[in-house]
Formats: C-alpha cells, structure tokens, sequence
C-alpha cells in the first residue's frame, strides 16, 4: 500500500455516501408474489430503524429515502417523521412520489389525456415537494411508470406535451435548494412505448422543466448493452447528471444487489465520475442512491452488502492514475490506458478501507458487527408478535 495510493482512497472514501431508500427494509417480491421475513420493517418507524443500523455500522448512510405513499400513512405529520429518523441518526433523503399506483394512472399521470388525472398527479407531486420542504430534504425524484401497451393506443407526441407543461409546472414549486430528479427506463409496466424511456428524453425533459431539474440514471434502466458510463460521461459534461439508483441485473431491470452481477460496470462508471472530478478541479454534485429489491435477501445484511460493495469499487476507481491515463489516451497507448483501469479494478482494496474505518471509529467488518448485534433476531421477534397482534401476514405495498 503506496502512501500516496492511501491517500487517494482515504480522500474518495471521505467524500462517499450511499443513500438506502426505505423500501429496501421492508418485504418485496414480484409480481409473482413475496416470500415474508420476520424481520422485515412494517412501518416507516421500523425502516428507519434498520437504516440507522446500516449507518451505525458503515459510517456512509445518513439519509433515507421514502416513498410517500408506502411510508407515509394520510396526515402524518412531516416532523414527527423527521424527529423519528434523527432518534435512529438519519435522516430522511429523496422525496419520491407515488404516480403509478392509483387506479386513476391505468393510461398514465403527467401523460394521461384525461386533464383531470394529470391534475391529481400534480397535485400528488406539489404535496412531495411541500414534504421536502418541511424535511428539509432537497430532492424531488420523479419515476413515471407511463407509457402504453400497444400500438396505436397513443398520441406519443401529445403526451410528451403533457409531460413538458407538468414537469414546468412542479418546477416552480421548488424551493431554491431542491432538485428535481427525472427518472427514465425503456419498458415495464409500459411494454410498446414508455413516456421517458431513455437519458436523451429525459434529458430534454429536465432542460425544459427548468434549471433545477436533472437527470436521475438508474443502472438497471438500460438494455444489456448499452453503454451506461458513457451516458454518465455525457451527462456530466452537460452538467445534467442529478444522481443514481444502483442495482445489478443479468436480464433487464432484475434489482439485484449493486456489484453483485458485474462489479466492473459501476467501477467504471464511478471511473467517469472521478476522472470527470480530476480534469475539472472539483467533485460534481451527484446522489448516489441504491434502489433494489433484494426480495430473497435479508433486507439489512443485503443493504450492508450493497453499501460495502459500493465503497469498495468508489475505492477502486480511486486509484487509477488519471493523470497517466490522459496521456495513454492522447498518445494512442490503448493497451496501457486499459490495464491502468484494470489494474485498479483487480487491486484488493480492503486494507485501505480497513484504515478508513479504524480512523472513523467504525467496525471493519460491518456485515460481521452486525450479525454479532443480535438486532435481526430481536427485531424478528418483535415484529412477527406486532404483526400477529396488527392481523397482518407481512409485507410493504411494493411488489
Ligand atoms: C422503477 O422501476 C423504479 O426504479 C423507480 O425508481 C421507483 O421509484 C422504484 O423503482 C420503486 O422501487
Ligand atoms: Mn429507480
């Protein structure tokens, strides 16, 4: 371990957080059904719980986000939540709404032809933003399961129409600090079209919404061989790159846990990001969030994994020498430009990450000081005789 290699990871580790969103805590599926845990959170009280622990034990998680209509029962109120996260040392992140539930959105939200739904989507979007507001939360994170099935059944170019008035119109509602993240995927619900299937759409979209909207690149919305780090290149240079919901998937949008396909993907993307800081002089203000469904996992040991994983390729992709790298890439030296990459890739880096957690104070091996906590056994117990007691099998709304 070079001191100066040392000191490159231990400068990128203390700039690295990961956001947990809250729906990772509580019990997922598919649309095929879910397998129950005892220990999965049943309230947002119990997924804020769970979050602190991944905080408590990773150092690099303070902020969770919530979906509002999955965490947030009608008229609870915003500060009580946010006293809740602080008791469990978080607090809460992205303000995601909830546009695709309600039977209402079965052609669509900010898309929809009928005035009155879009209004109601609106209004729905105009209330999250409030939220932040009380939350003292600065991102708005719009994902949008509109689209259609068939072709012919829409008027694309009209609904892009919509699209542009509603997302202008929630951008005036923002405060000075808020961003407004627009999410983009290919298909699913939506199989013919979606209304923002890819970076370019959402792209336009957020120039139009306003200067505060940015676009929001979640790595499993991409078909298998896109190249997603040059989308991230390209984003950045047009400083439109707003954040990231990580996951893996082997197929489409699987939601695995982060690193777990392809470890060499988010390297690389956290590759651009980091050679995008060096040549500008200054790191881009980007949310990082994970956003999966580790359905058959453990919710806190997957959170845990995914979090460690992250940090470990964030590390990783600190230790290429950009400044060499740029002249390999100048010179036509392409063999050597990628083994540099390759080289930091493969090279181990848990010694250096064990220093910057001794120095934090923090476990070295978070997922080994968690399972030591008993907290999963304890929260089992606890939770399955809560849920016996509420008359519920078990289970947040997300399948
Ligand atoms: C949709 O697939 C998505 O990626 C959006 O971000 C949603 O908010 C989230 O998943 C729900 O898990
Ligand atoms: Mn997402």
């Amino acid at each position: 371990m070079k001191d100066q290699s040392l000191s490159q990871v231990v400068k990128a580790l203390d700039e690295f957080q990961i956001e947990t969103p809250s729906w990772g805590y509580a019990d997922t599926g598919t649309r095929f059904g879910k397998f129950l845990q005892d220990a999965a959170a049943i309230d947002i009280e119990d997924k804020l719980a769970d979050a602190g622990q991944v905080n408590h034990f990773t150092g690099i998680c303070p902020n969770v986000a919530v979906h509002v209509l999955w965490d947030f029962k009608k008229g609870q109120n915003a500060k009580e939540v946010a006293k809740i996260a602080r008791r469990y040392g978080v607090k809460i992140g992205a303000i995601n709404p909830n546009l695709f539930q309600d039977q209402e959105y079965k052609y669509g939200s900010f898309g929809n032809p009928d005035p009155k739904v879009r209004q109601q989507a609106l209004k729905h979007v105009y209330d999250c933003i409030e939220l932040g507001k009380e939350l003292d939360s600065e991102l708005v994170s719009l994902w949008f399961a509109d689209g259609s099935n068939y072709p012919g059944q829409s008027n694309i170019r009209e609904r892009k129409a919509y699209f542009e008035q509603c997302l202008k119109k929630a951008h005036q509602k923002l405060s000075k600090k808020q961003i407004l993240l627009v999410e983009y995927k290919p298909f699913e619900p939506a199989f013919y079209h979606t209304d923002i299937a890819d970076w370019g759409m959402s792209y336009l979209f957020s120039k139009k919404a306003g200067p505060q909207a940015r676009v929001l690149v979640d790595t499993g919305h991409h078909y298998v061989a896109q190249n997603i780090e040059q989308i991230v290149a390209w984003l950045l240079d047009e400083n439109m790159l707003g954040g990231f919901h990580f996951n893996d998937r082997r197929y489409a949008d699987d939601d695995l846990t982060m690193g777990s396909v392809d470890p060499y993907q988010a390297f690389r993307v956290f590759h651009e990001i980091q050679y995008f800081a060096f040549e500008k002089g200054r790191a881009p203000k980007i949310a990082y969030m994970i956003d999966q469904s580790h359905n058959d996992k453990a919710k806190i040991e997957a959170m845990l994994q995914t979090v460690t994983t992250a940090q470990e390729l964030y590390a990783k992709a600190a230790l290429v020498d950009h400044k060499q790298l740029s002249v390999y890439q100048r010179r036509g030296q392409q063999v050597d430009a990628e083994e540099l990459l390759r080289r930091a890739f493969f090279t181990d880096v848990a010694p250096y990450i064990k220093t910057w957690r001794k120095k934090n104070g923090l476990p070295v091996d978070p997922l080994q000081a968690y399972r030591q906590s008993g907290y999963e056994a304890r929260v089992a117990k606890e939770r399955k005789a809560r849920r016996i007691e509420l008359g519920i099998s078990g289970g947040s709304s997300y399948a």
